[in-house]
């Protein structure tokens, strides 16, 4: 391939309008207000398509979203062939790119750090690889802008080949880049993925593991009420619910906050951000029964958390710690049942912000392995991909999946053929391995995995709730001059730096019974995030200060 350097000049001078802004990739990718975005977008294309040729043209993933952000805001991520997170070491490359436009006083400058990085990744443009590009967008107004300048050069100066999805999820985005790949290894003739895929692979697991309990006799669903924080996940779930393969009822699930196409209202006083920081309902949503279970989605539909009301009206969060112990409690089951507790290993990956019970009672009375990480998806998904046949994983926050092993695919496959052990708790694990997404966190379809396990189960809103009782917690945001100052060790929770911070949080934690507190900087805000737990809420807000406090005189 031979780079138009003219006609990619021409291109830059019309796009890369906003210049010397400060560009960082984070663990989200690019992310800030929209108006800001269109020099980002047009070196993240460039980026994508050199990651593609680098990667021998396959697939691979561009979606533009700024999730449960205002909407006001937009951002972009890039997502590898398989599914994955961008690689880290490619992070700092999509930063210099858009930095590089964004200060430079000139094309030449951009050119010359482009050709810096080509030659730097060895990436050879004398080859016939065509690179290959999925990209969609969520429901926000300025979105289709910013496609266009995220896409400007890939046909006309990198001759790629762009599947456009339209508007999708995130972990639509995701799924479908790594489908497009395993078609393309099955033979270039097969036909190109789309989002009726998505549905079809999804809403067939769920039907399979019903139809395996014959559960239009035998079991049933909570009455489901679905928050779409007035995003993209609105019009998908429609498209799921109304599928004609869709066995459950249509009177019971319903979705709110479904307007998408109002683009103020994205993620405002609603959404799965909004019900976990605030711990209430979300606009629009008046309770109408104990019975009853609401879900939350965030703006991209990767994020779920699930709540009730009980008799007395007390609201009552159901979040991804409560997701995970749903799920760690029912998987082992069906383990036991299969008899394969000991040949698979399952186990449960959480943050620092994982609430202390939630810990022990996955540890000591699901008697479950758990393993901590630095906060971040990509941390929990490789550790849960690599520690685990049955990997659990989730984000107090709501963004999570369960990832299963290639050993655990082969042992079910072998018990099934030999139909040996409980058939119905084997058919059970291997119709959930397919229910949940295995690419990325996805509230579509942990939504689906949660309403089967709850059928499976009998178990309603309540029985869930009641497994075991958080510590009442609360978490607190510091500005500070300088974040970068408060490094952190052991996942998260503890500080290395300021020196002898730490020691002193140490004295403080010891005067609460129960207490357990940590202070880091965050990855998307230019804050500390200071979060506190212990046993007596009455105590809980002279706990915080005290430790803000401390932050505060360190700073
Ligand atoms: C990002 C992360 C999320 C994490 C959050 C922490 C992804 C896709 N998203 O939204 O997992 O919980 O950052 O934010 O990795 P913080 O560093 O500002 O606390
Ligand atoms: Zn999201």
């Amino acid at each position: 391939m031979k780079i138009d350097y003219e006609q990619l000049s021409e291109l830059y001078d019309k796009t890369c309008r906003t210049k010397n802004v400060q560009y960082s990739y984070g663990t989200a990718g690019f992310r800030t207000l929209a108006k800001n975005l269109d020099t980002v977008m047009f070196t993240t294309g460039i980026l994508a398509i050199l990651r593609s040729l680098k990667l021998q043209g396959q697939y691979v993933g561009v979606m533009i979203t700024a999730s449960h952000n205002p909407y006001q805001d937009n951002g972009v991520k890039i997502v590898e062939p398989d599914g994955s997170m961008l690689l880290a070491t490619w992070e700092p490359y999509a930063m210099q790119l858009a930095n590089t436009a964004s200060f430079a006083s000139n094309f030449e400058e951009f050119r010359a750090e482009l050709t810096r990085l080509i030659e730097h990744e060895k990436i050879g443009l004398d080859t016939s690889i065509v690179p290959h590009i999925v990209v969609g967008r969520d429901s926000r107004e300025s979105s289709p802008y910013l496609l266009r300048c995220l896409t400007s050069t890939m046909v006309s100066v990198f001759h790629a080949q762009v599947l456009d999805l339209g508007c999708v999820t995130t972990p639509q985005l995701h799924y479908i880049t790594d489908l497009s790949n395993k078609r393309e290894r099955e033979g270039g003739s097969a036909e190109v993925a789309t989002e009726q895929d998505y549905y079809s692979f999804f809403i067939g697991a769920f039907n399979e593991l019903f139809s395996t309990y014959e559960i239009e006799k035998r079991l049933s669903v909570p009455r489901l009420f679905i928050d779409a924080a007035n995003g993209i996940g609105g019009p998908q779930l429609k498209k799921l619910l109304t599928s004609k393969d869709w066995v459950v009822p249509p009177d019971q699930i319903e979705v709110i906050n479904d307007k998408s196409d109002v683009p103020e209202l994205l993620n405002f006083e609603c959404g799965a951000d909004y019900v976990k920081t605030n711990q209430r309902l979300p606009k629009g949503l008046s309770p109408s029964s104990h019975d009853s279970l609401y879900c939350s989605f965030d703006g991209d539909a990767d994020r779920v958390v699930f709540y009730y009301v009980d008799s007395e009206s007390q609201f009552h969060l159901l979040d991804g710690d409560k997701i995970s112990t749903l799920f760690a409690k029912f998987l082992s089951k069906q383990l036991e049942l299969a008899h394969l507790e000991n040949s698979l290993r399952i186990g449960v990956v959480q943050t620092a912000y994982a609430n202390g019970s939630s810990t022990n009672y996955i540890e000591n009375t699901l008697r479950c392995p758990v393993s901590c990480t630095k906060t971040g998806v990509k941390h929990l998904h490789h550790e849960a991909a690599t520690q685990y046949d049955i990997g659990i994983y989730f984000e107090a926050n709501g963004h999570g999946t369960i990832i299963f092993s290639e050993k655990f695919h082969q042992v079910i496959k072998s018990e099934l053929s030999r139909a040996r052990g409980d058939m119905l708790a084997l058919k059970t694990l291997d119709c959930f391995s397919k229910l949940i997404n295995q690419t990325v966190g996805d509230a579509l379809s942990d939504m689906l995995a949660v309403l089967a396990t709850l059928a499976i189960m009998k178990m309603a809103p309540m029985d869930w709730d009641k497994e075991y009782t958080d510590l009442p917690n609360k978490l607190v945001k510091c500005i500070v001059p300088d974040r970068s100052i408060f490094q952190t060790i052991d996942q998260e929770r503890k500080l290395q730096n300021p020196v002898g911070l730490q020691a002193k949080i140490d004295l403080v934690i010891a005067k609460y019974p129960m207490g357990r507190s940590f202070v880091r900087a965050s990855g998307t805000e230019d804050a500390v995030r200071i979060y506190a737990e212990c046993q007596d809420s009455s105590q809980l807000d002279q706990f915080c200060n005290e430790i803000v406090e401390l932050v505060k005189a360190s700073a």
